[in-house]
């Protein structure tokens, strides 16, 4: 069982392409998970997800606005430094995620494989070396901090996506965008190269 996470809408944007992702990318083999853009809510759920299901691997999805492509992040650090307060009105700055815990992880992911195999799709896709310091980057560091308490050593790590087109041309401002179709293509050739390489 591979366990992937998206995330509801927060602060201006209208609606989140991961959630309809989670939705349509649920299986026998894969269990989803809308997360609160929280930082009170997100890690609770993530550790209780975690210690009921055991997956076999973690995907963790979020949207990057500004960004036109899929974007496979490398580093989580430990650290938050909201811009704009979450859905709680939390707006955590300059603290860190766990004081405990190490300065950042390495996604445990194939990454390199995963962008690799995304671009011989036709989809562009790109190593990325910061998940920012918001509720992704949370999220991608509380599931490899919990992984690690756990003593679970399997693979996760997080995939930024852009907008879907779809929600792309509802909006009143240009944004960045690929089709939703597309975009849920990359996903899962991302769950096929991580399920090869860790034969889940
Ligand atoms: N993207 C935000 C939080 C939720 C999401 O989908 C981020 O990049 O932190």
């Amino acid at each position: 069982m591979i366990l992937i996470t998206g995330f509801e809408s927060w602060g201006d944007v209208p609606s989140n392409p991961t959630s309809e992702l989670v939705e349509q990318l649920v299986s026998d083999e894969v269990a989803g998970e809308v997360l609160p853009v929280s930082f009170r809510r997100a890690g609770e759920r993530l550790e209780n997800l975690i210690r009921e299901l055991r997956p076999e691997a973690v995907l963790n999805l979020g949207l990057a606005p500004e960004r036109p492509v899929i974007r496979v992040e490398r580093v989580a650090i430990n650290l938050i430094d909201a811009r704009i307060p979450d859905n709680d009105g939390d707006q955590p700055v300059d603290v860190p995620i766990d004081p405990d815990g190490p300065t950042c992880y390495l996604s445990t992911l194939p990454t390199r494989e995963i962008v690799e195999a995304i671009r011989r799709e036709g989809i562009p896709a790109f190593l990325s070396y910061s998940a920012g310091t918001y509720l992704c980057n949370y999220v991608m560091y509380k599931t490899l901090r919990i992984l690690d308490i756990m003593g679970l050593g399997v693979p996760a790590g997080f995939i930024h996506v852009p907008y879907s087109s779809e929600m792309a041309s509802k909006m009143n401002k240009p944004v960045p965008s690929l089709p939703l179709a597309t975009i849920k293509r990359a996903v899962q050739v991302a769950l096929d190269a991580i399920t090869s390489s860790s034969r889940v």
